[in-house]
């Protein structure tokens, strides 16, 4: 069978030409599939081995078996040979340099307003005030009529408040979470109210249109000018360190009788008169006062029966007093390098 040594000659060529072409280990794998796979030439030569006479038959199977060896090593030579060309091309393309510094990565923290907001939050929680929020968007009522307020207080002006078209306004203190609370729940009521508060003023260093407070009430039988006293001042050493002075000076609020302003020693220069405190030794820290019967009587409760206090803060001016900070501007202007310097 002289056809057999040509076949395989031939088989062989065609093989070595193809080999030479391949240049990514795929294509080998194909190379190796196409020529020794099950449906290849060199199986078909193996099939036609029954073809031939008993005598034929080992010599041929050899002379097939060895081209079949033949082309399997140059396959597995040739794909390992590949193999390496494309890894070392992949890890000269890939490679890092684990020596370089690393990104650097910015941490998020809360604003320096919501941390102080937080921290007053704290405190009161832990004198036994729950949280009430209430509408940023409010009615004349709440915010104004039902706190005492005169139907010509001067606080109601267009020039100081925000009113909507809707007929609505943007409460301008959080007083009308208590309105809403003392309609809503009996006493004793002892809550607090944080939140955002609008005031339709020309904004410069010391006043914006915008800002916090937190506000608290506390109404049961038998609460007196002493209980707000002792709370304020176990709030406020609290807040601002053990050995902090209060004082107490009388004040108008139209939700309040009688209304006081607290102060506490200044911080900065404690006492001796310094640009923060004005000179004065003191610091104006928030308003209190005996909640106004009126106040009481707009809530459903009795005001024979019930007495109680409340009081207001602002946490941008308690925040722009304790860090020194002088335009309440800083605080909108999400300026990094403002940001960056709270903790
Ligand atoms: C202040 C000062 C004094 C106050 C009064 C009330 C309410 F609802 F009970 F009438 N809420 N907040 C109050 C009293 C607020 O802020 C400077």
């Amino acid at each position: 069978m002289a056809s057999l040594h040509d076949q395989i000659g031939e088989l062989r060529s065609q093989f070595m030409n193809e080999l030479k072409e391949a240049i990514h280990s795929k294509d080998l794998e194909n190379l190796k599939v196409k020529y020794l796979g099950k449906k290849g030439p060199i199986q078909a030569l193996m099939i036609s081995l029954k073809n031939c006479t008993p005598d034929e038959r080992p010599l041929f199977g050899k002379v097939i078996n060895d081209l079949k060896e033949e082309l399997t090593l140059h396959c597995d030579h040739s794909l390992a040979r590949l193999k390496q060309v494309e890894l070392d091309a992949r890890l000269a393309d890939e490679w890092i340099d684990v020596t370089l510094p690393g990104r650097r990565t910015h941490k998020g923290k809360l604003h320096p307003i919501t941390q102080a907001m937080n921290r007053i939050i704290d405190i009161l929680m832990g004198m036994g005030f729950s949280v009430q929020l209430g509408p940023d968007v409010d009615t004349d009522y709440y915010n104004f009529g039902g706190l005492n307020f005169a139907p010509d207080h001067p606080a109601r002006d267009m020039q100081d408040t925000f009113y909507l078209n809707t007929g609505l306004l943007l409460r301008t203190h959080t007083s009308n979470v208590q309105v809403h609370t003392m309609k809503n729940f009996a006493p004793p009521i002892r809550i607090i109210a944080p939140g955002r508060c609008f005031r339709n003023e020309d904004i410069s260093a010391r006043s914006h249109v915008f800002f916090h407070q937190v506000e608290g009430i506390y109404i049961d039988r038998n609460v007196t000018f002493a209980d707000l006293f002792s709370t304020m001042d176990e709030f406020l050493s609290k807040l601002l360190g053990e050995k902090v002075e209060t004082r107490y000076r009388p004040s108008y609020f139209p939700f309040v009788e009688p209304g006081l302003e607290v102060d506490v020693r200044c911080i900065s220069c404690k006492g001796t008169g310094c640009r923060i405190c004005k000179h004065t030794g003191w610091l104006e820290i928030l308003g209190a006062g005996m909640v106004h019967p009126n106040v009481l009587k707009e809530g459903n409760i009795d005001p024979e029966q019930y007495s109680g206090y409340a009081w207001g803060m602002g946490i941008e001016r308690l925040t722009m007093l304790l860090n020194d900070i002088r335009d309440i501007r800083l605080f909108t202007e999400n300026d990094l390098r403002f940001l960056e310097q709270f903790p």
